[in-house]
């Protein structure tokens, strides 16, 4: 039915996929056409992600009612307790790619080294590293949590994958994404060319293109930090929250939200616009480097704020420059839209 006051279609918009629906496969295929010679390999490992997420997805939507939920009682290589759901993750994750042929190694925060791909199975060009389950101290209490995802081209010549193709630059991956699990499961990922959305439907178990060429939103609106470790926290890192709250006398005034899931955090201020730090505090009486690691969670979040027009930083550095020296690597990080992550730099660089 055309809209008279348009003149149009009401369900036309202005993007490319206006009239047709796009799954998710679709949209990796259509994406790989700008890569002449591409083999598909990278392709599949995307696929197989998206299938990982959905199968997680079903599971983390049925927390509460199967006997999954839980603390197993173990802890992993942070000391933290490992929950049920984290393990069921992990090893979705790899169980659908150690198989494959197209990855030559694995590394998972669940685990303290490198994960072979078994000796009976082929090894393929990339690298996979991810974080199965971020922010899992939120599976019990219903708040959302997501799977983040990187991938490099290896860089040993054959055989088995080395921790040296796991130890690469953010700016030299190939693909990184996250998943959101929330009132919806959300993939969104890059390789490249701009951000892209996904949301799933579960009645039917696809993801349709819902966030094409996602940009963080030139007024950004949230800071989301922990504020509660304030006392912890640098010179630097305090004043830049006082001029974020607009306390020190400027005209700033941002909103606060923190979910405590970084995945979660980071998709709002990505779809509002915002600023999300994790920066190095003294918590434990000697200033650390902050809580997330630079392999499984930074690099690849700075990836995607980089490719929607924002930034990332570790107070100091682009994060995208940093040569990881090992898997479970902490950095201070500061993430979102460009003038703020480079704020809270000049403050650092001015006070500590
Ligand atoms: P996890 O990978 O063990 O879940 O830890 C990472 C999470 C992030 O998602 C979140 O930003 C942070 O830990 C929250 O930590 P805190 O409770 O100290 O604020
Ligand atoms: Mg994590």
């Amino acid at each position: 039915m055309v809209n008279a006051a348009l003149g149009r279609n009401p369900l036309q918009y202005d993007d490319p996929y206006s009239e047709k629906i796009v799954t998710i496969e679709r949209f990796i295929l259509d994406k790989q056409k700008g890569y002449p010679g591409a083999t598909g390999t990278l392709t599949n490992i995307l696929y197989d992600i998206a299938l990982a997420s959905k199968i997680i997805a079903s599971r983390t939507t049925r927390a509460g009612l199967v006997e999954i939920l839980g603390s197993t009682g173990r802890e992993n290589v942070q000391g933290e307790t490992v929950q049920k759901l984290d393990e069921y993750a992990d090893s979705i994750l790899f169980k659908l790619n150690d198989h494959t042929g197209r990855v030559a190694v694995m590394a998972s925060e669940e685990h303290p080294d490198i994960l072979a791909i078994p000796e009976q199975y082929e090894t393929g060009p990339y690298v996979l590293l991810y974080d199965p389950l971020d922010g899992s101290s939120n599976i019990d209490v219903n708040v959302s949590i997501g799977t983040i995802f990187a991938i490099y081209r290896r860089k040993s010549a054959s055989g088995r994958g080395t921790l040296e193709d796991c130890l690469q630059r953010g700016r030299d991956l190939v693909a990184a994404g996250y998943v959101i699990y929330g009132a919806s499961t959300m993939l969104v990922y890059s390789t490249g060319q701009g951000v892209h959305g996904f949301t799933l439907d579960p009645s039917v178990g696809e993801f349709f293109l819902s966030h094409p060429n996602i940009r963080f939103p030139a007024k950004p609106k949230y800071y989301s930090t922990n504020q509660g470790y304030e006392r912890y926290w640098t010179e630097g890192v305090r004043r830049y929250t006082e001029w974020l709250q607009g306390r020190d006398g400027g005209n700033t005034s941002f909103s606060l939200r923190y979910i405590g899931s970084m995945v979660a955090d980071f998709h709002r201020n990505l779809l509002t616009g915002g600023v999300f730090y994790y920066p190095a505090d003294a918590k434990d009486g000697t200033l650390s480097s902050g809580k997330l690691r630079l392999v499984y969670e930074c690099a690849p979040m700075a990836f995607l704020a980089e490719q929607a027009g924002g930034t990332a930083s570790d107070g100091a550095n682009r994060v995208l420059d940093l040569q990881p020296e090992s898997l479970h690597q902490r950095i201070p990080f500061f993430v979102g839209n460009q003038e703020l992550v480079e704020k809270a730099e000049e403050f650092i660089a001015q006070f500590g």
